[in-house]
């Protein structure tokens, strides 16, 4: 059988689930966007795109070369389709105007251009996270896009994806009727249908947090991970496993591989922070990636896509994977 690229994927969507050909058109240039970013990526050393520079993002956070380039890539790839009618990104404070010589869209784009990027210069996989959302009626509103066009519920959003740069570059996608992972053919430069109905396993044995912040949990999470290390002589009865990378985009793609919990919650550290990832931009699109392979994502006591956001940049507590654990471990939130 002849393979299927994400092209041909997206028109058999837009026959079989008429999924809207603005859609299918933006998914296909975020999807060529991960493409140079990829390739930008891949050059390492060899590119001048290691290392930090001398500028913080809006959170703070010093920006790598390559969180720059990506999220530049992202802007230029999408502004002049016709599709959006804004962007927002980690790496900038306000939403991103359309150009006024472009024309605007139904869509909004919301990204984390470059998520684990303090990984990239030890070598390690890193990705790319995305959402798109419908930009409510501006029927007669003139001026810029503000910042509320984008809080929207995690249910809201119409697709959600991710590219991650690895020994292999995926794109794993999803419409709101399942997951599919696209592996990147370089010598066809096109990515193609390798995972038809990713699904996440219901249970599993191993878990990802970071351990070095035990002391500064909560009590409900130091509850859950003694029982986790108590492993079968322990309440839950068997051994586990723990895999932290700090990439988020790898540690959720292991976990819809082959099963697991993902947890960053609030701590201590920073008590006025709700912990360190960001609603729009990493919890919300992988939320819906994770529901709709089977798993479960809350953020300690609710469903994190029933989250109403009040800021662009908001953060939230995590906890997402095998549906056994995450219910789990949000009882245990709800005491
Ligand atoms: P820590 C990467 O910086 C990131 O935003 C996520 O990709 C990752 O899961 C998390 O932070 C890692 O955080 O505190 O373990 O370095």
């Amino acid at each position: 059988m002849s393979r299927v690229t994400l092209s041909r994927f997206l028109i058999e969507q837009t026959r079989s689930h008429n999924t809207p050909a603005d859609l299918r058109f933006l998914i296909e240039v975020v999807a060529r966007a991960c493409k140079a970013i990829s390739h930008q990526v891949s050059k390492g050393a060899l590119g001048g795109v290691l290392g930090s520079l001398d500028t913080e993002n809006v959170q703070g956070e010093v920006q790598k070369k390559l969180d720059v380039i990506s999220n530049e890539i992202l802007l230029e790839a999408n502004e002049w389709a016709g599709n959006l009618a804004g962007m927002a990104s980690e790496e900038m404070d306000k939403p991103y105007q359309i150009p006024g010589q472009y024309p605007k869209g139904a869509y909004l784009l919301v990204f984390d251009p470059l998520d684990g990027s303090s990984n990239i210069d030890v070598n390690v996989s890193v990705g790319t996270i995305f959402s798109v959302l419908r930009c409510p009626d501006r029927q007669g509103e003139e001026g810029d896009l503000g910042d509320e066009a984008f809080l929207q519920k995690g249910t809201q959003q119409v697709a959600a994806g991710y590219a991650i740069y690895g020994p292999q570059t995926m794109l794993v996608l999803t419409l709101g009727d399942g997951v599919k992972g696209f592996t990147l053919d370089r010598e066809l430069g096109s990515f193609v249908l390798t995972h038809d109905n990713i699904k996440v396993p219901e249970a599993t044995k191993e878990f990802a947090i970071n351990m070095s912040n035990q002391r500064h949990w909560e009590a409900p999470v130091q509850r859950y991970v003694s029982e986790l290390l108590a492993g079968e002589e322990g309440p839950l009865g068997k051994n586990y496993n723990m895999r932290w990378i700090a990439s988020m985009v790898a540690d959720v793609h292991r976990i819809l591989t082959r099963g697991g919990v993902f947890m960053y919650p609030r701590d201590a550290r920073e008590p006025d922070k709700a912990g360190k990832l960001r609603l729009m931009y990493e919890a919300n699109p992988m939320s819906m990636i994770i529901e709709q392979a089977g798993g479960a994502a809350t953020n300690g006591t609710q469903r994190i896509l029933d989250i109403q956001p009040d800021n662009l940049h908001q953060r939230v507590p995590v906890f997402l994977g095998s549906k056994e654990e995450v219910l789990r471990i949000t009882a245990y939130h709800k005491g």
